[in-house]
Order: C-alpha cells, then structure tokens, then sequence
C-alpha cells in the first residue's frame, strides 16, 4: 500500500496526481526572520542563479540551513506525517539574463522505487511576471524510474524511452512566505530575473524518516549509489566523490540522459 504524505487528502491527491501543492506557509514573523538572515549575510555574487548548497564556507551552509530547518520542521509537520529536513539553502536569482534555469528534476534523495522525497520552495519576496518566477511541468513526476546526481546535475531515465505524451508547464506566481511543496521527480525551472532587484527564495529537503537517505554519483557509465548520512549534503563540495560512504554501482548503458532537447519534447 501507498505511503501517504499529506494529513489533508486533497493536498494528497494533487502531489499524486499533479506532482506539486501551493500553500500558504510562513507567518510574518517567520518569514521576517529569514528575510533578515538572507539580507544580512548575502554573499557577494551579483549575477546569474546562486545557491547556500553549492557555497563553500561550509560554516555559513550550516547556519543557513540550522536555521530553515528551525521553522521547516515543526511547521510541515502540521501537514505532513513522518517527514524530517535533509538540507535546507536559499536559491537566489540575480537580475539579468544569466540566471534563467532551464527545466530539471532535483537530486533523487531516497530510492524511488520505495519512496519520494520532497522540495518546499518559498519565494523570500513576491514572485511577478518579471523576477524569476518557478515554473513547473504538472505530471512529469510519473515519466518513469530516475536517477539524478553529482557531479554536478546528471539525470537520466531508466526505460530508454521518454513516454509519448505532451504535458503543461505552469508558472507559479507565489506570495512571499507561501510555499510550494513538490515531488522532487517533478521537472521545473524558473526563469530569469528581468528587475533590478535580487529574488530571494529558499528550498527545503524533506524526505521520509523511515527512509535510508542516498546519493547517485555518475562515474563513467556507472553511476554509484552512496548511503549518506544527514551531515553529508551540507558539507558536499559540488563535483566530489563521496567515496567515504558505502556505495553499490550499477551501469547507464540502458538508461537515455536528459538533455536539454529531450526534456523540451515532453512541453505541450
Ligand atoms: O529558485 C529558483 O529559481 C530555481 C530553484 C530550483 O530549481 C531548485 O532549487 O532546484
């Protein structure tokens, strides 16, 4: 039998059905709270998409994520049963043309076959038309078994074939301190920021607590599935080897990888 994730049916049955829910979610406080500590030690990048998960001062990751999954935590338990926080960063888009992030599927955190982990993204500012706004295609977490990773974002699709069907990408215009919770094998992106303002948001990792959590390292043809523990992704330098943790392998060779052509033929 399913594992249920969502306390509220409905909201169950649209991560089923659609891949993703939009709810509101921080309070005024909260969301103060995290504004200030994203304004106050903004790094100093003025360009393209950033994120706390790939900066290397790994004390300023920690801080960040300690202190997202401070309000995270008790608040998605409220709406979800038995899910804990795996790594937690702000995902930001600069203004200009560099930071349109084209449509991919995050890391798989737990094995697929057995569970589905999640991602809460909430915009630290309204989203508009023209600041970056998080675009998803509904649906596209039911394509098939898939296996995403380091180095940097590999993903590939187990059955060779992407199925024959044409899906909806939805542009999801947020209020600041709302969320939107989805199925991490959902395809989305977002596109670039066209103000001059930054566009602060923050990402979330939940996965099932009964659930061992993974990482997929692409080596070749192989691609090795590591057991990690909870530390490991927020001290992961992006392009590493995890080599530390116990890993099992197994080949590609079947497998096509999603390419940037491939996964525009799955857009209506
Ligand atoms: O924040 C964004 O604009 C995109 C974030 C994203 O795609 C991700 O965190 O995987």
């Amino acid at each position: 039998m399913e594992r249920t994730i969502f306390k509220n049916p409905i909201f169950e049955k649209k991560l089923r059905t659609k891949g993703y829910v939009v709810l509101p979610f921080l309070d005024d406080e909260q969301l103060k709270t995290l504004q200030h500590a994203f304004y106050t030690t903004k790094p100093n990048i003025s360009k393209g998409f950033h994120s706390t998960s790939t900066n290397n001062n790994l004390e300023y990751r920690k801080k960040v994520n300690d202190l997202i999954q401070s309000i995270y935590y008790p608040l998605s338990q409220q709406l979800i049963d038995d899910y804990e926080p795996v790594y937690a960063s702000f995902v930001v888009k600069e203004p200009g043309p560099e930071g349109n992030f084209p449509l991919h599927m995050d890391w798989s955190m737990v094995d697929e076959r057995d569970a589905i982990s999640l991602a809460f993204w909430t915009p630290l500012i309204d989203i508009t038309t023209q600041n970056g706004a998080l675009i998803v295609l509904e649906e596209s977490h039911q394509i098939g078994l898939s296996f995403r990773g380091g180095p940097y974002l590999f993903q590939v699709l187990e059955s060779g074939n992407l199925p024959n069907i044409k899906l909806n990408t939805r542009t999801l215009y947020l209020r600041a301190g709302e969320v939107v919770i989805y199925d991490h094998r959902l395809f989305h992106g977002s596109l670039a920021n066209q103000t001059q303002e930054t566009r602060p948001a923050l990402n979330c990792t939940m996965k099932p607590k009964e659930t061992t959590l993974i990482h997929y390292h692409q080596v070749g043809n192989e691609i090795e599935k590591h057991c990690v523990d909870i530390d490991f992704f927020t001290q992961y330098i992006m392009g590493e080897n995890p080599k530390n943790y116990p890993y099992t392998q197994f080949s590609s060779d079947k497998m096509v990888f999603l390419n940037d052509q491939l996964i525009k033929e799955l857009v209506k």
